[in-house]
């Protein structure tokens, strides 16, 4: 039976880029080959639970703005009717994943053991509904930082309570994560990291983050947990400083702790911004170093400076951003995830529906220029011509040797190396033949 919310809109429907019904996809075709595999398979679109159904409005200056049948979410009623809503739009999107904290989809209890009697509660609930759906489960995660137990920090609190009552919640949810069949597992720390150094042991903090990381890890094997686990970077909001700053500074974390193999990377685009990189940057640098795991898609206001985790909608940025993801393979566990709210003045049903439609739309446009550009292969050509010097047996042996060595070449042959052209604008200017 129908919970209605959504009364009036239909399956959103595949009309081709000429339509102009607001609610149709011009662009996301699921079945729609590129290269060599169907769009919804190199996509992997998630809904984000909390943006969608738990975030209520509220901005730093003032409060709910939407009314939703399933508030006040403080109830197993309302819990349930939400996970209905959830599903029905999850089936209006045909939208083959979802994602949740595990406050999103059960109300806080204020202690360990009813928080997660409810969880098993709503996850029962949410695994028979996955029965009669199509939408799995890309990921689960464990909210430690809304209530005022985390203010200091999870596993880097300097209560070691607080340590335990997180290390209980991530099991919690990695148990969840695993009867709902998650395809990963995932790890944002909001507040693991400082509001001043004044109160702050950083090096103990780290090394506890870190050996809470490798206990999950542990965890993930013991249960027989086959989903990837990923680290979510992001350089601050709400803390001052967050320990895994961007994508860099998690590389460096993971191989610290000897976690380089069992981690990867769950790479925003609007935490990209914020750290001072672009989208692109962090998905190139941890493809480049084997970590590229999964994106949460979504935009920033680039005036504004806050993490305003608004739907995507600029094809050229998310076009490079797929450039690099298919660069890489494409997606294996990993996906998209909208990580992307509503304005609070949003208020209906289809203002919820047109953002996902907008934003799986942009996507799919972006996809395919990427696609179009790997298949024309103008940018790797360009590469491969700019490094074209070290194919030869020359600059191969020199990586083997040493500094006296070379310099004894440099002398010997008069190397004297001619500046050349970068041609970035050429570059540029290829890229909107595209875009
Ligand atoms: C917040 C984060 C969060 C994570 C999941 O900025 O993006 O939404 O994706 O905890
Ligand atoms: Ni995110
Ligand atoms: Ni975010």
């Amino acid at each position: 039976m129908s919970t209605g919310f959504f009364d009036g809109i239909s399956r959103i429907a595949y009309e081709g880029p000429e339509s102009t019904n607001p609610l149709a996809f011009r662009h996301y075709n699921p079945d729609e080959i590129v290269l060599g595999k169907r769009m919804e398979d190199h996509l992997r679109f998630a809904v984000a639970y909390w943006h969608s159904f738990a975030w209520e409005g509220g901005d730093p200056f003032g409060g709910q703005t939407f009314q939703r049948p399933w508030y006040p979410q403080d109830d197993m009623a309302q819990a349930r009717l939400k996970a209905d809503v959830a599903f029905e739009m999850f089936d209006i999107l045909n939208a083959p994943f979802f994602c949740w904290h595990d406050a999103d989809i059960r109300p806080e209890q204020g202690n360990y053991a009813d928080n997660l009697a409810r969880l098993e509660e709503i996850t029962d609930y949410i695994a028979e509904k996955m029965i009669g759906s199509k939408t799995r489960l890309l990921w689960g995660t464990a909210n430690m930082f809304s209530h005022r137990r985390w203010m200091s920090g999870a596993a880097t609190n300097p209560d070691p309570d607080v340590f335990a009552f997180a290390a209980a919640t991530v099991k919690s949810c990695m148990d969840a994560t695993h009867k709902l069949d998650g395809a990963n597992y995932v790890l944002w720390g909001g507040r693991e990291g400082y509001e001043t150094l004044l109160n702050t042991d950083l090096g103990s903090e780290l090394d506890h983050m870190g050996r809470f990381l490798a206990m999950v890890v542990d965890y993930k094997h013991k249960i027989g947990f086959e989903g990837q686990i990923l680290v979510e970077p992001k350089p601050q909001e709400p803390s001052k400083h967050q320990y895994d700053f961007d994508v860099a500074t998690c590389i460096g974390f993971l191989r610290k702790y000897g976690l380089e193999n069992e981690v990867k990377l769950n790479i925003e685009q609007g935490h990209a911004i914020l750290a001072g990189h672009s989208f692109e940057h962090e998905l190139a640098l941890a493809a480049s170093q084997d970590m590229l795991g999964s994106i949460d898609m979504n935009r920033n206001d680039y005036q504004s400076g806050w993490d305003t985790d608004q739907f995507p909608n600029n094809t050229p940025e998310v076009a490079l951003a797929y450039y690099h993801v298919l660069k890489a393979g494409g997606f294996t566990t990993g996906g998209t995830n909208f990580d992307a709210k509503l304005r609070r003045q949003s208020l209906d049903p289809e203002d919820l529906i047109a953002a996902h439609v907008g934003g799986m739309d942009i996507c799919a446009r972006g996809l395919k220029a990427a696609a179009a550009m790997i298949e024309d292969g103008g940018l790797d050509a360009a590469l491969g011509e700019r490094y074209a010097g070290w194919q030869t047996p020359a600059a191969q042996q020199m990586l083997q040797s040493d500094l006296g060595a070379i310099a004894e070449r440099v002398l010997r042959e008069g190397i004297n190396p001619a500046p050349r052209s970068g041609r970035q604008e050429i570059l540029e200017n290829y890229v909107n033949r595209f875009v």
